[in-house]
């Protein structure tokens, strides 16, 4: 005590010191009148194809991370379809294994940002879990909105284009009410087996340059197409190819492919006025 008690003494004065600063009052004046500045130029963070429970565990990591500072500096977080390998909210349950990602994502929605997922052809089944329990907007079907003051048509890119017959029935197989109901009575681990097996996202991925490329192609085609026929719009933004991509077919307007996380770390910046703004998250 004796030895302490000249030090408390000296970090109480050092406290009341510091309350007697005019910084608290300064910061009040000055942040009310910044704050609102900093929110309407706040830029808004996306990505896609995640893929999350089959990128690298690197990778995953790294998403984190960046939710965690796009959570930090953004106004709104956009995830464009497949940020899981897999979701399907069952009756008893749900996709298990996404424990980090939906604790950082609720952590990320508490703190005040709102965060839109986009359903992709690996994550279309989410509904009342992401956006009760974790607060989430969630989307089965494109959307046209204004984002940072660009008018954006918004859609993960999966059945969209010429081709793909046998995937759109197969699709809208999938999706209809009877399988979706008759999947959801499945024991939790026994429908993540399957949606594994059907997945098979790294094999995939890795086998299928080619196929790869065409979807790409296709998909730029369309988003070019789609501009030129909607005069309304500046901005097509599509994920799917897992090809980071960004094309000005005409000044001004753009299509932009956020890329994915599996085999790219990117990602894309809207701010008003000024032109999107393809990153990688390695190169920060
Ligand atoms: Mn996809």
């Amino acid at each position: 005590m004796r030895t302490a008690a000249p030090f408390l003494v000296k970090y109480q004065n050092l406290s009341l010191y510091l309350r007697r600063m005019p910084l608290v009052p300064l910061l009040g004046v000055d942040s009310s009148r910044s704050f609102r500045a900093v929110t309407k130029t706040k830029p808004l963070y996306i990505a896609s194809d995640v893929h999350y429970g089959a990128a690298p565990p690197s990778h995953q990591e790294a998403f984190l991370r960046w939710l965690e500072h796009a959570a930090s500096v953004a106004s709104g977080i956009i995830i464009n379809g497949d940020l899981f390998d897999f979701w399907f909210e069952y009756q008893w349950g749900t996709t298990r294994g996404n424990e980090p990602l939906l604790e950082q994502i609720r952590s990320a929605v508490d703190s005040g940002i709102p965060i839109t997922l986009m359903g992709g052809n690996h994550d279309w089944w989410g509904g009342r879990y992401l956006r009760e329990e974790i607060g989430i907007e969630f989307l089965d079907h494109p959307v046209t909105r204004d984002l940072a003051g660009h008018c954006t048509l918004v859609a993960h890119g999966d059945g969209l284009g010429t081709g793909d017959a046998g995937y759109r029935a197969f699709r809208a197989l999938l999706r209809s009410p009877y399988a979706r109901f008759g999947f959801s009575m499945l024991p939790v681990r026994a429908g993540d087996s399957i949606a594994k097996c059907v997945s098979n996202t790294k094999e995939r991925w890795d086998n299928r340059e080619d196929d790869q490329d065409t979807r790409s192609n296709v998909l730029e085609a369309w988003a070019v197409e789609t501009l030129r026929s909607n005069r309304e719009l500046d901005l097509v933004l599509l994920g799917h190819t897992h090809r980071p991509l960004v094309r000005e077919p005409e000044p001004g307007r753009w299509y932009v492919n956020s890329g994915d996380w599996v085999f790219h770390q990117s990602y894309v910046i809207l701010e008003e006025s000024e032109p999107p703004q393809l990153l990688d998250w390695r190169k920060r």
